[in-house]
């Protein structure tokens, strides 16, 4: 896991940066959602999920975002629209540090489902081993 910073297109009109799924994303896009008017002390997510795989862009501000494998924390940091950060499955996320302009884009591998999640950390390490 790791930042992918993708190309502008741009001209004097503007700038527009595209993301294809299955290019620049390593799945089919199936779902997109984004969160916004987050709070600087307030973390999101803070859970894993079995086969959902995400791609986070923060479209707008900054955030920062910190991936478990279980063995193993990172902390990104996204603060450029041209930037991505992309959640494995059985990762554990937590997104914090909220400027106050964020507007945190996620693209999903997966139509939404409840049960894809595991919000019980103690459950999480079990499930991958760790
Ligand atoms: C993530 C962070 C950044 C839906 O109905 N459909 C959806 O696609 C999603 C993601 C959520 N919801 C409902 C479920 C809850 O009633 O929206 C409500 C808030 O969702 P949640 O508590 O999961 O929100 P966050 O900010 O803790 O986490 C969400 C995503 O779940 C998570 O995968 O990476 O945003």
């Amino acid at each position: 896991m790791s930042i992918t910073e993708h190309r502008v297109l741009g001209d004097h009109r503007g700038q527009l940066i595209a993301i294809e799924g299955s290019q620049d994303v390593p799945f089919a896009v199936k779902r997109v959602f984004y969160i916004y008017g987050t709070k600087p002390d307030v973390p999101r997510g803070q859970h894993s999920h079995h086969k959902t795989q995400q791609y986070l862009i923060a479209v707008n501000g900054s955030c920062s975002v910190t991936l478990d494998d279980g063995n193993q924390k990172t902390t990104y940091s996204l603060n450029q629209p041209n930037k991505g950060l992309l959640q494995d499955a059985l990762v554990w996320g937590a997104m914090h540090d909220f400027s106050p302009d964020c507007v945190l884009l996620v693209l999903a591998s997966e139509h939404y489902d409840d049960a894809d999640y595991i919000r019980d950390y103690e459950q999480f390490l079990k499930v991958v081993g760790a």
